[in-house]
C-alpha cells in the first residue's frame, strides 16, 4: 500500500521549473490500480494503465452497465476485469492505488471504505500528470474555463510544435499522456471535481478566473469550493506563475497571500502590473513596459466576461514566454467556442447568436450581457429547479420578446412578470423551429436573437449540443 498523498522525497526528475513530479510510469508496474467510472476518464485512464502493462479493474457504480458492450467498445480492455454495482471486498483487498472519474464525489461510502483500507486515492488528473511529461498551463474558476483554456491552446500552438489541449473540456488528459515528450505543451482546463483529487500535479502557469456559487451539492459548502479551487496552486513554487482576477474578491484576497508568482488580470482598473482593460484597450504591463495588446473591437468575442478570459488568456500565455506578436495575431482572430455566445449568421440584418451552452441562469446572464442590441430572447428547457430572477434582473431593457419552450417556460414567465416584464412580449412555443420562426418575423434589422436557455435541454434533445446544432441549422433555413 502507499500513502495517499505523494511525498517530495520520491524519485524527482531534472524537469526545469518543475519542482518535483512523481515517480515514471515504470515504477507504478507492481501497483494495484482500480479505476472507478467507466466514462470519457474511466475509459482514457483505464486504457493508459493497459497499455503500461500495469495491473487494472474498472469498476461503475451503474448496476445495470453493460460489461459486454464495453467490452465490444474497447477491445483494448481484453479480459481486464469489470465489475458493475457492487465490488467484492476481495478485490478491494488487492488494490494498491484507485482512480476516481471526476464525477465521482470524493465522499461515497465506498470511497471512504477504500481510505479505510489505505487504498490511494487518486483523481484521473493526478494519474495523467504522473505518466505523462511536458509542461503544463492550466485553467480553472467557476466560469469562462473553456474558452479561455481554448484561446490559450491556439496561443500554443502558433508557439511551440506539440500542443495538446485536455481535461474538462471533453478530452481526457489520460488519453494523451504517452504521446507526451519532455517538450509537449498541455494545456488543461479542470474542474473543481478534478482538482479534489490531485497530489502532485503542478502547473508551471495556473489561472483562477473567478469564484462563484456552483456544484455545492457535491462540495457541500462555498468554503470547500473556494479551497478546492485555489488548490490548483498547492504544488508551485517561486519558479511558477497564478493569474488571478483582481476584480474578484476571494482571488484579490488569495493572490496577496500566495507564495507563487501572481500575475492579476482586471476589467475595472489600470493595474501597475498586469493585464487591464480600460477604455477599449487590454494593455499588459510590468515593471519595465506597458504595451497595449488589442482593441476590444479587434476582437471575434464579446462581452465583458469574454474580455476577462482573453485577459487571463494573454496573462498566462506571456508568463509562458509565448511571444506578444503571436498572442496579438491569434486572439484578434479567435472566435467563440461553439455554443457559447457564438455567432451564427446575419439575416435582413438579425444578427443571430448560439448560446445553447447557457445551461444555467449565471451562464445565461452572462449572454444577455454581452449582446449590445435590442434582442429577441430564446429560453427554457429541463427543470433543474434554479431560481431565475438574477437572470432576468440582468435583462436591463434588451429583451423585446421573450420567447419560452420547455418544463420550466410557466416558472420563468411567472418570475418575468414578477419583475416586471411586459406580458404582451412573453411568447409560448411548442418547439425550437416555432421559436426561432417567430422572433425572426418580430425582429427588425439591427436587432438580435439569442437562444440562451438557461436551462438544460434534457427533454426535448440529447444535449446541449444537439440542441445548439438544431438551431444553427435552422437559422441557416431562414429566407434572406
Ligand atoms: N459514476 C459512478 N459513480 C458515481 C458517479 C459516476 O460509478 O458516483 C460513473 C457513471 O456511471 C459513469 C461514469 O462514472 O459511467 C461517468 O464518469 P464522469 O461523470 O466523471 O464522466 P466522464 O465521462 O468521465 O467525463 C468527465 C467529466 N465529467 C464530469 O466532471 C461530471 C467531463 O466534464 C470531462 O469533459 C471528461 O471527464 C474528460 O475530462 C463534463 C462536466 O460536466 C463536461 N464537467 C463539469 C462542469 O463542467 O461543470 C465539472
Amino acid at each position: 500500500m502507499i500513502d495517499s498523498t505523494l511525498s517530495t522525497s520520491q524519485e524527482t526528475e531534472d524537469y526545469e521549473m518543475v519542482p518535483y513530479r512523481s515517480q515514471s510510469p515504470g515504477a507504478y508496474r507492481n501497483k494495484r490500480f482500480l479505476v472507478f467510472g467507466t466514462g470519457l476518464s474511466g475509459i482514457a485512464a483505464a486504457k493508459l494503465l493497459i497499455k503500461n502493462q500495469i495491473w487494472v479493474v474498472l469498476y461503475d457504480g451503474k448496476e445495470d452497465l453493460d460489461i459486454p458492450a464495453l467490452r465490444a467498445q474497447y477491445p483494448v480492455l481484453g479480459k481486464t476485469a469489470i465489475y458493475a454495482g457492487t465490488l467484492p471486498e476481495e478485490v478491494l483487498s488487492e488494490i494498491d492505488i484507485a482512480v476516481l472519474s471526476p464525477g465521482v464525489p470524493t465522499d461515497l461510502p465506498l470511497v471512504n471504505h477504500m481510505r479505510e483500507l489505505g487504498i490511494a486515492i487518486w483523481g484521473e488528473i493526478e494519474l495523467a500528470y504522473v505518466f505523462s511529461r511536458g509542461r503544463v498551463l492550466a485553467v480553472t474558476g467557476t466560469n469562462g474555463k473553456t474558452t479561455t483554456t481554448t484561446l490559450l491552446g491556439e496561443i500554443m500552438k502558433e508557439t511551440f510544435s506539440d500542443v495538446q489541449v485536455v481535461g474538462n473540456i471533453g478530452i481526457p488528459y489520460t488519453g494523451i499522456a504517452d504521446k507526451t515528450t519532455r517538450d509537449t505543451v498541455i494545456v488543461a482546463e479542470i474542474s473543481s471535481f478534478q482538482l479534489e483529487t490531485i497530489h502532485s500535479f503542478c502547473p508551471q502557469v495556473s489561472a483562477i478566473l473567478n469564484i462563484t456559487p456552483d456544484h455545492l451539492n457535491r462540495h457541500h459548502t462555498m468554503e470547500n469550493y473556494i479551497a478546492v479551487k485555489e488548490s490548483i496552486t498547492k504544488n508551485q513554487n517561486g519558479f511558477h506563475t497564478c493569474v488571478l482576477n483582481y476584480e474578484d474578491p476571494i482571488l484579490r484576497r488569495f493572490g496577496e497571500r500566495l507564495m507563487t508568482n501572481v500575475v492579476f488580470f482586471s476589467s475595472a482598473r489600470r493595474l501597475e502590473r498586469g493585464v487591464s482593460l480600460f477604455a477599449d484597450e487590454i494593455h499588459y504591463a510590468n515593471a519595465k513596459m506597458d504595451v497595449v495588446v488589442c482593441r476590444t473591437g479587434e476582437l471575434q468575442l464579446i462581452g465583458k466576461h469574454n474580455y476577462e478570459n482573453v485577459m487571463a488568456a494573454v496573462a498566462m500565455a506571456i508568463s509562458f514566454g509565448a511571444p506578444l506578436e503571436v498572442i496579438r495575431g491569434v486572439v484578434k482572430k479567435f472566435r467563440a467556442v461553439e455554443h457559447r455566445i457564438e455567432y451564427v449568421d446575419t439575416k435582413r440584418g438579425v444578427r443571430f447568436y448560439n448560446d445553447s451552452k447557457g445551461t444555467n441562469p449565471d451562464a445565461a446572464i452572462q449572454a444577455i450581457r454581452a449582446m449590445e442590441w435590442p434582442t429577441l430572447l430564446i429560453g427554457g428547457g429541463y427543470d433543474k429547479n434554479a431560481d431565475y430572477r438574477e437572470w432576468i434582473e440582468a435583462f436591463d431593457g434588451k429583451v423585446k420578446k421573450f420567447v419560452l419552450l420547455g418544463a420550466t417556460r410557466e416558472k420563468i414567465a411567472e418570475t418575468a412578470l414578477s419583475c416586471g416584464f411586459p406580458k404582451k412580449d412573453i411568447l409560448f412555443v411548442e418547439s425550437l423551429e416555432e421559436a426561432v420562426r417567430l422572433c425572426y418575423a418580430n425582429a427588425e434589422p439591427g436587432d438580435a436573437v439569442l437562444l440562451s436557455p438557461a436551462c438544460a435541454s434534457w427533454g426535448m434533445f440529447a444535449n446541449y449540443e444537439e440542441r445548439g446544432r438544431i438551431f444553427k441549422e435552422l437559422v441557416r433555413e431562414l429566407e434572406e
